[in-house]
């Protein structure tokens, strides 16, 4: 058997019940044939993939905390250290009902690779909780985040492990668990980015996944010969990612024209209003039903099981940024059928695998998140650096800085599937451009 299969086989045998960790597992593994195919003893002997595919370390905690009732509430916390070949762990924290461990192995193995291709130096690694957010008090989250990071303190530290946000976690949450860290530790350092403007937060990072995703889907275009100015675009999701994504394509002249949440969606023809959307999103926490209301033209349909939501808009570009596995091979069908010709991903694997094979076979322009969706870690990078100089870079310096990031992950991408014989295969490419730089730096580094 090759060594490719044989570890796959290991890493399902040895994580049983954790889909979406085999599921990104397969998919990096599958790109990676090409390269470990061409020198598998040497790959084999140093057990690389082994030591890929097993975290670093993994902290499980009990989070305990009192809600407004009175009563004690327990919830599990988790941090997968996965790889610190190239840098510090560095990835987001996600609170939401369905996380386990094996969705932040598989969020945290991602990180990997896509904190590799943004050319910076950072490592892989992601927590969270299934604490659900919604419905808390603001007094709710601030004793769930503080009690989150009486624990997660011990094992993080600006030059060790930086978390950052995801789903569920925000400015607000941030904010609360900065105050923590800072509190128990007495240190003043950037532990965390993605905070407030007053306390050490970058300029820029609030849109920088969402601007990032366009920025590289813009480059993409370009060098297919296409325009992204003037093509309608289908969104998903309606949180951080979302709303910058669809800010964005406005300004580079394309149409956005839906957007969704966990119990319903929008198809807005006129194209959707950012403004309402923050409004109903990040200032009242409220559902899209109010974003309709508000919106004569808009329509709203209810989240049904089964039933494909955004995907049966009629769009050139579909741009998936709400959750994994969001989009399936009926959806993709459908996008296809209805003359979708790119798709770039806001969110984490948000295309299930024969998804996505559907996309290739059919042609359409396919941009895996770990490239995607990199500007949002790229531009936590670039808050690290200037914590580190204890100075703050203008809008302007940050956006242009992540501007080119993004463009140069692209480039990279696009070199390394025609490198090796996968002209166009942008999965692959980023699989392997974000793969080499860690393979080398775990070589150098010896038998840890
Ligand atoms: P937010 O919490 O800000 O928004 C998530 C959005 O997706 C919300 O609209 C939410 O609905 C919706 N959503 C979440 N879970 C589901 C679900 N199971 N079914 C349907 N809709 C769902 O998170 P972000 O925008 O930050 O993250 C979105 C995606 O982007 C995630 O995959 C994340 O890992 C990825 N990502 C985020 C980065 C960042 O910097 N924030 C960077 C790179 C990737 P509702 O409003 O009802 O909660
Ligand atoms: O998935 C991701 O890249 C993030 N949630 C952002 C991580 C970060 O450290 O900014």
């Amino acid at each position: 058997m090759s060594y490719v299969d044989e570890v796959y086989e290991l890493v399902v045998a040895k994580n049983p019940a954790q889909p979406e960790f085999h599921q990104a597992v397969k998919e990096v593994l599958e790109s990676l044939r090409v390269v470990i195919e061409a020198d598998e003893e040497a790959y084999r002997k140093d057990a690389l993939l082994e030591r890929l595919t097993v975290p670093e370390r993994i902290i499980q905690f009990r989070v305990p905390w009192v809600d407004d009732k009175g009563q004690v509430q327990v919830n599990n916390g988790f941090r997968v250290q996965f790889n610190s070949a190239i840098g510090p762990y560095k990835g987001g924290l996600r609170f939401h009902p369905s996380v386990n461990l094996g969705i932040i192995k598989f969020l945290g193995f991602e990180q990997i690779f896509k904190n590799s291709l943004t050319g910076l130096p950072i490592g892989g690694g992601k927590g969270g909780s299934d604490f659900d957010p919604k419905g808390k008090s603001d007094r709710e989250v601030m004793a769930f985040c503080q009690s989150f990071m009486t624990e997660l303190c011990k094992h993080i530290g600006a030059d060790t492990d930086v978390p950052a946000g995801d789903i569920g976690v925000g400015g607000r949450e941030i904010g609360f668990l900065f105050g923590q860290y800072k509190r128990i530790r007495n240190l003043y350092e950037g532990v965390l980015t993605g905070k407030g403007l007053t306390y050490g937060g970058s300029l820029a990072r609030t849109e920088a996944t969402g601007y990032g995703l366009l920025y590289l889907t813009e480059e993409m275009l370009k060098c297919n010969g296409k325009d992204i100015a003037g093509k309608t675009i289908a969104v998903s999701g309606a949180g951080n990612v979302a709303i910058y994504a669809i800010q964005k394509a406005q300004q580079l002249g394309a149409k956005p024209v839906t957007c969704s949440d966990s119990t319903g969606w929008i198809y807005d023809p006129d194209g959707i209003d950012v403004a309402l959307l923050k409004e109903v999103k990040e200032v009242k926490r409220a559902r899209l039903t109010e974003y309709a209301a508000a919106r004569p033209n808009a329509q709203y349909h209810e989240k049904k099981n089964g039933e494909h939501g955004v995907w049966t808009i009629k769009c050139d570009i579909a741009l998936p940024c709400a959750t994994q596995n969001e989009l399936d091979l009926e959806d993709a069908k459908a996008l296809v059928a209805n003359g979708c010709f790119a798709v770039a991903e806001g969110a984490n694997m948000p295309t299930t695998l024969e998804a996505t094979e559907y996309f290739q076979k059919n042609n359409v322009l396919f941009c895996p998140g770990k490239a995607s969706n990199a500007g949002g870690v790229a531009t936590s990078a670039l808050e690290m650096s200037q914590n580190s100089e204890r100075l703050s870079w203008t809008f302007e310096e940050v956006d242009a800085k992540l501007k080119g990031i993004m463009v140069n992950i692209f480039h990279n991408l696009d070199d390394a599937s025609k490198k090796y014989g996968l002209a166009g295969n942008y999965v692959a490419g980023a699989n392997i451009a974000g793969f080499l730089k860690v393979a080398e730096a775990m070589k150098a580094q010896g038998i840890v």
